[in-house]
């Protein structure tokens, strides 16, 4: 029997349950982004809202946007929007069934109109997780008007990308004469709100719809926000796990998470859920401190252990975080490169780097590194580059940064030559195998050829020669050595 609302009762008390009946919900959230990420996070602090503000929570039931996975939007619906979230617990697990999502949708489903759905008067917060790559934009943070699905969508009256949703469904809220929803986007880039309205305002203007840039641009807000929680992609195992949890019944999406769970949200009026109520929800003013935080130090960190990692022929996060060599390369390179310009006071950054290197290392948690490794050339700018810049600027060692490129290249490298033992799913993935070909055996050339990329890079890195020939000769004894022993000797 499958998770249902109709089974729901089945299920044993061992397992947290909503405290609230899901069919009664109402649809006062709209997600574009439906997956792991949202499933374990916005969800969860929404549910614990709703449980928390009893009738009035009954109005922020979630309709969530899948949006290049209409299996799964199946799925859920099969469950009447019902999973489990199994949480690893350093002393064992904790097991959930989610139940805030209302509806579940395809952005592709020629039947889903979901510029009506953001434009419906019920909806008053709009959230976002369709990663960095999904908004298509440029290293600078701008949207990029060649990316091959901005140019799609500019001609469409049924947009797929999500700037192409917000366009259209703000167009009818304002055509409608009604208040705008709250534009919450919740991935990871620099000052996502406000890099995402930028994105919006650019779409609308490479639109030369003008006047709807003027109304958006005064009065729709896009507040910062920070989230923050390690979700793998659900394994065999966690389809066990729920089994066994729900006393036999059968959950087909049932995903695990980390514990740790932060949401930083920038303050805004308006109607919202109570979603202070999870632990780890907070309303601030400011939003960037932790933003930087987690951006370089958790997602910087992450990028140096799966691009090198994989090399290593560690499979996942928590095998390279335990490995002796390259776990010391990784917090080396966290704490001394990555906490450029980020301003938590001196113990704090300690205590959040040691913080990271135990989630990284928690072996409950199973996280590819072929899994992070993904989109990094819509990554590097704000997770790699921009400390980079800064500490080169300011005389200080980027050794870490070095070898985490050269790595990065190395995966395109190989992966040209059919030697990439994983996946690499990158939307730049053509253009950069193509630079490995030409270069082919030539580091010098490859690596400058990578550097050369401003949409991913930027602007020329000071000493630009110098980090070109570093970045070189760490592809070539990556390429040339064996690369366990190359680890050990770097991290002495
Ligand atoms: C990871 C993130 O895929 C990645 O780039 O660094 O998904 C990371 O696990 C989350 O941001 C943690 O909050």
């Amino acid at each position: 029997m499958l998770l249902s609302r109709a089974t729901l009762e089945l299920v044993p008390e061992t397992v947290h349950t909503p405290r609230f009946l899901p069919e009664k919900l109402r649809s006062g959230l709209l997600h574009l982004g439906c997956g792991n990420f949202h499933r374990a996070h916005q969800v969860t602090a929404t549910q614990a809202a709703i449980g928390q503000q009893g009738v009035a929570g009954l109005d922020w039931g979630i309709t969530s946007v899948t949006m290049r996975r209409p299996d799964l939007a199946q799925s859920l619906s099969a469950q009447d929007n019902l999973y489990t979230l199994l949480t690893r617990e350093p002393t064992g697990t904790v097991a959930s069934v989610m139940g805030a999502i209302t509806r579940a949708l395809h952005a592709g489903d020629p039947s889903a109109d979901i510029a009506a759905e953001l434009a419906a008067e019920g909806t008053h917060i709009v959230t976002l997780t369709v990663t960095a790559s999904g908004y298509h934009l440029r290293a600078d943070g701008s949207l990029d008007p060649d990316a091959t699905e901005i140019v799609a969508d500019l001609g469409q009256s049924r947009p797929r990308t999500a700037i192409g949703i917000l366009a259209a469904g703000l167009a009818r809220v304002r055509t409608q004469g009604g208040t705008p929803p709250v534009i919450l986007c919740c991935d990871n880039l620099p000052h996502n709100g406000e890099t995402l309205r930028g994105a919006v305002l650019d779409f609308l203007a490479l639109r030369g719809d003008d006047a709807l840039a003027g109304w958006v641009a005064d009065t729709v807000r896009f507040p910062n926000t920070m989230v923050d929680r390690i979700v793998p992609i659900p394994s065999a195992d966690d389809r066990e796990d729920a089994r066994r949890f729900l006393g036999g019944l059968e959950d087909r999406i049932p995903l695990s998470a980390e514990p740790w769970f932060q949401w930083i949200i920038e303050d805004f009026e308006g109607k919202r859920p109570f979603w202070e109520a999870h632990p780890g929800t907070k309303f601030v003013s400011d939003v960037d401190v932790f933003e930087r935080a987690k951006l370089q130090m958790l997602n910087g960190t992450h990028m140096i252990l799966a691009y090198v990692g994989a090399l290593a022929g560690l499979g996942t996060i928590a095998e390279a975080a335990a490995d002796p060599a390259l776990g010391t390369i990784a917090a080396r390179f966290m704490r001394q490169e990555q906490t450029a310009g980020v301003a938590l006071p001196g113990n704090e950054t300690d205590a959040y780097a040691r913080d990271l290197m135990a989630r990284f290392r928690n072996p409950g948690i199973v996280h590819e590194v072929e899994r992070i490794g993904r989109n990094g050339s819509a990554k590097m700018a704000s997770r790699i580059i921009q400390p980079m810049r800064e500490n080169l600027m300011a005389g200080r060692a980027v050794t870490g940064a070095t070898l985490l490129i050269a790595s990065w290249i190395r995966w395109f490298a190989l992966h040209e030559q059919e030697a990439l033992e994983i996946a690499l799913v990158d939307p730049r993935a053509d253009t950069l195998r193509q630079l490995c070909a030409e270069a082919r055996d030539d580091h010098a050339a490859q690596a400058e050829a990578f550097l050369a990329m401003e949409s991913v890079f930027g602007p020329p890195l000071p000493d630009h020669d110098r980090q070109v020939e570093n970045i070189a000769t760490m592809l070539r004894r990556l390429t040339e050595e064996d690369v366990g022993s190359l680890l050990r000797s770097l991290a002495h």
